[in-house]
């Protein structure tokens, strides 16, 4: 048995334990973990406590995970509380077990003010971020004010990480840029920064190149926000080369958009979003639970191997739903 006011208790305690309870329970598609885990969300709520919500993203080793130790720290040193979701979304395949190594963070974990969360991702609704959104919540309720979401590039995550954060910052790896057709238009389209990393030793003249060619490639794009050109930085993980800049760049992404209202429009915007996906994918649950629905939901598949238009096919199924709605 979950006891949901113990681990609120400890939460709001500031015990990472209980904080890593919580979200256990945030994760659990259990039934018997449903009703914990409505309350626990609605504590979540009702705290109000806010955080910075930043995505980082890139193609699989870009230096996704070392750049956010570093960051982490840094902020640490300016005062933040840290945590760290970091999603692996190929992990349903591969068992999950490489996520433990690949995210540790040493030196990030051992801080108190920091929480890492390395999330196995379950391929359900919402994609590989499916409880992503509420760990967020539980994680600034817990009092983290600066929250990194790590998600390895592999065309859709990027889209799903930019449509629950703040600020969405995209990482290269010096050469990217000889290839920028390589990142998806739609992709770099939906950064607020760009950071070429590893800008040191004998790749630091290359990570210059590919900033410059990045830099021209976003000046083609449309601008989506009129009062933020997007950013070129390059970084260094080992040097500590651009991580102040980084971190301030960051900030004033987020101060710039509270400022002139797109942060609260953008947050309205997904919330509606992650409503809408939730609603379709929770109808559809309660509809095909009817067995008149499975029998004809279940035939019209059947008759899409025979080579049945889907169309036609999803007609039959939804005049059966519609029969059963009147019924
Ligand atoms: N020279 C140099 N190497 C770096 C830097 N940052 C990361 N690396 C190296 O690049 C490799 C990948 O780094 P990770 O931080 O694990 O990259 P990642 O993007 O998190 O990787 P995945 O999560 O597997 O996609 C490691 O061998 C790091 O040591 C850097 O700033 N400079
Ligand atoms: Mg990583």
């Amino acid at each position: 048995m979950v006891d949901i006011d113990q681990i609120i208790a400890g939460v709001e305690a500031g015990d990472r334990s209980a904080l890593a309870r919580a979200l256990t329970l945030v994760e659990s598609r259990s039934p018997r973990h449903q009703e914990p885990r409505r309350r626990l969300l609605a504590w979540a709520a009702a705290r109000g406590l806010d955080g910075h919500r930043v995505g980082i993203t890139g193609p699989p080793g870009a230096g996704k995970s070392t750049l956010i130790e570093v960051l982490g720290l840094a902020a640490i040193e300016a005062g933040r509380r840290v945590a760290v979701l970091a999603i692996d979304p190929s992990s349903v395949l591969r068992g999950g077990s490489i996520l433990g190594d690949k995210t540790r963070m040493e030196r990030l974990s051992l801080r108190p003010e920091a929480f890492l969360r390395p999330t196995a991702s379950d391929g359900a609704l919402g994609g590989v971020h499916a409880r992503t959104r509420e760990a967020v919540l539980v994680c600034e309720a817990a009092g983290y004010d600066l929250i990194l979401v790590e998600t390895v590039g592999v065309g859709q995550s990027e889209v799903e990480v930019a449509s629950m954060v703040d600020t969405f910052v995209l990482l290269a790896q010096p050469g990217a840029g000889d290839e920028v057709q390589g990142i998806k238009r739609g992709i770099l389209e939906l950064a607020d920064l760009l950071v070429v990393t590893k800008a040191d030793g004998d790749q630091a003249a290359l990570a210059q190149r590919t900033a410059t060619q990045l830099r021209s490639a976003m000046s083609l794009l449309r601008q989506a926000h009129p009062s933020w050109p997007v950013p070129v930085l390059q970084t260094s993980s080992v040097t500590g080369l651009g991580i102040a800049l980084l971190l301030a760049v960051v900030a004033d992404h987020r101060a710039t958009t509270s400022a002139d209202g797109a942060l609260l429009r953008q947050r309205a915007r997904q919330q509606r979003q992650w409503f809408n996906a939730l609603l379709h994918a929770g109808v559809w649950e309660v509809v095909a639970a009817d067995p008149g629905v499975r029998a004809a939901a279940a035939a019209a598949e059947l008759s899409l191997d025979a080579g049945a238009l889907a169309s036609l096919a999803a007609s039959d199924v939804l005049d059966v739903v519609r029969a059963r709605l009147r019924g």
